[in-house]
């Protein structure tokens, strides 16, 4: 066996991978057939160990951060990225393999030999992408389509080995007479032959990849203009005649809907029915129920809540945290339909995408806030943040409450949610925390002949309040900042500060305290496992 054939057969594994990945999106953005690399890449991420996963998160995370991306924009599209490249190798190795067993064989080329390389390489990955089920086309519509590609593969890998091999035998055991006669025109026609090759292959990777992502622009910019940013069911905020204004910079109070962080495990938002979609309570219940979303609209007393949401992963001064208008059931008043048994305790709820997580019941019967939501800023609840239900449960981190509910099982036995498997903290109570968003020098105030600088920006502790923010600068005295009165007792406060002027370089920092007066935490600790605590400061050049 030579490395040589090796390398061949992994080049033109790579020339006929790259134009099937790319049809294979052009059908996922045209048709939603399935997309194979992401199939496979989430099937992966299901089966390895969670430490192996959260390990390989982190150091994506850490690498994004070292090379000065954005993390909350482009993780998902690194993981993405990863996918298709992983795919792309498993196409380059196949490649590879085939061509060298080829050669070592001497397998004659033709059609049988190309059907049955594409089922080889095709067979499991068409199995893992249609168990995923991540199109809602007929499994029987995707194996087709798959089906069609890999043998399409398999016969392409066939067509290009045989033509490369006549061009080797007539050029590497040249009668005396051929070499003579048309050694040149073997030459360009091999020449030729591979650059036709690569030109059509790059043709069609680009056409297909190119017409996909203009296609997926367009569904992007309808999905943003389906939501606007005033106030949710053409109400006036509860605070807007609050007199202390946020600072210019600050972030929105409000935050819109497309601009509302998110995060989920798998590489794209799971897609459910919600035509067909029914929610089953089931396990320690007297009268089991099924659901359907109609049924939990309108059976139910609707219930409003403006919700900070934020992510346990998330540094101090993170992203992922954002603010809108909640609109569902209380989960009491459904359970009290399912007439819960004596002894259980716990409601296990499972979701679309592999996720789970387990409530305590007493934790429901305390409080009649934790929700099954519906709908977000008045309008159904968007496909990436788990329509058609999910939990909002106050003063926890968005990684106990589970979006795309798929199932209900009331039990007296506690199953580890997904996230604390691995590792993370089992209450994940939010933490307090206060955030500087702007030093605004362009917008400096001036009152009785004396400037100041605004400073504002956050400050967030679940559904414990927020009594006090306070700013220093450069280490000197602590000063109490204004308080605007939030949207709802859940939501994050906006604080403002007015800075005396002085110019040079400074360091600002901030921090607050809760309703009952507990001081956030000030140490500085890594998010893992319980959230993230400390100071967010910022330096600012004031001239
Ligand atoms: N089914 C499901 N629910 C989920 C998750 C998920 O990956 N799958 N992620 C959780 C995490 S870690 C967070 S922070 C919140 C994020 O909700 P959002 O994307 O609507 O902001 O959803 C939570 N619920
Ligand atoms: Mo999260």
């Amino acid at each position: 066996m030579k490395p040589k054939f090796f390398f061949t057969g992994a080049l033109i594994g790579g020339v006929i991978t790259a134009p099937m990945i790319a049809l294979m999106y052009l059908g996922n953005q045209l048709f939603d057939l399935a997309f194979v690399p992401f199939d496979v890449f989430n099937w992966m991420a299901r089966l390895l160990p969670g430490p192996v996963i959260t390990f390989g998160i982190d150091l994506m995370i850490d690498t994004l951060r070292f090379l000065g991306v954005n993390v909350a924009d482009t993780a998902k599209i690194a993981e993405q990225i990863m996918a298709v490249s992983l795919y792309f190798a498993l196409g380059l190795l196949a490649g590879a393999v085939f061509f060298t067993v080829f050669k070592w064989q001497n397998v004659k080329a033709n059609l049988i030999t190309g059907i049955v390389i594409g089922a080889l390489f095709g067979f499991p990955a068409i199995a893992i992408s249609i168990g995923m089920g991540s199109s809602n086309l007929s499994p029987l519509l995707n194996l087709v389509w798959l089906l069609v590609l890999f043998l399409g593969w398999g016969v392409a890998f066939t067509k290009i080995y045989g033509k490369l091999s006549r061009y080797e035998t007539t050029l590497t055991i040249p009668s005396p007479k051929q070499a003579e006669e048309a050694p040149s025109v073997q030459k360009v026609d091999r020449r030729t032959f591979l650059i036709l090759l690569g030109a059509g292959a790059a043709t069609i990777t680009v056409i297909g990849a190119g017409l996909g992502a203009l296609l997926s622009r367009e569904e992007e910019q309808n999905d943003s203009m389906a939501h606007d940013t005033e106030g949710p069911e053409g109400k006036p905020f509860p605070n807007s005649d609050d007199p202390v204004i946020p600072v210019p910079g600050t972030r929105p109070e409000y935050t819109p809907v497309k601009d509302h962080y998110q995060v989920f495990i798998e590489l794209e938002p799971t897609e459910l029915d919600g035509a067909t979609w029914k929610l089953p309570i089931t396990g320690m219940v007297n009268n089991p129920l099924m659901l359907s979303l109609d049924e939990i609209r309108n059976n139910y007393e609707p219930r409003n809540q403006y919700v900070t949401l934020s992510c346990i992963s998330g540094r101090i001064g993170t992203s992922l945290i954002s603010t809108t208008y909640w609109t569902g059931v209380s989960v009491q008043d459904v359970l009290a339909d399912a007439e819960i048994q004596e002894g259980a305790r716990y409601l296990f709820i499972t979701s679309g995408d592999g996720f789970y997580e387990s409530v305590p019941l007493y934790l429901i019967y305390s409080d009649p806030r934790i929700m099954f939501c519906y709908a977000w800023d008045g309008n159904t609840l968007p496909v990436g943040h788990g329509f058609p239900l999910r939990i909002w449960i106050p003063d926890r981190f968005g990684m106990k409450q589970p979006k795309w509910i798929t199932g209900l099982e009331v039990t007296d036995t506690y199953t580890e949610g997904y996230w604390v498997e691995r590792n993370w903290d089992e209450t994940a109570q939010i933490r307090t925390t206060s955030v500087i968003d702007t030093v605004a020098v362009d917008h400096i105030v001036e009152k009785g002949g004396q400037q100041f600088i605004p400073v504002g920006g956050i400050a967030f502790a679940g559904d414990r309040g927020i009594s006090k923010v306070e700013i220093r600068v450069d280490g000197g005295a602590w000063e109490q900042a204004q308080l605007r009165s939030p949207l709802s007792e859940t939501t994050w406060v906006i604080w403002r500060y007015e800075w005396p002027f002085q110019t040079g370089d400074h360091t600002f920092e901030v921090r607050c305290y809760t309703a009952e007066g507990e001081l956030q935490v000030e140490e500085s600790t890594e998010s893992r496992p319980d959230g993230a605590t400390g100071i967010h400061s910022v330096e600012e050049t004031i001239s």
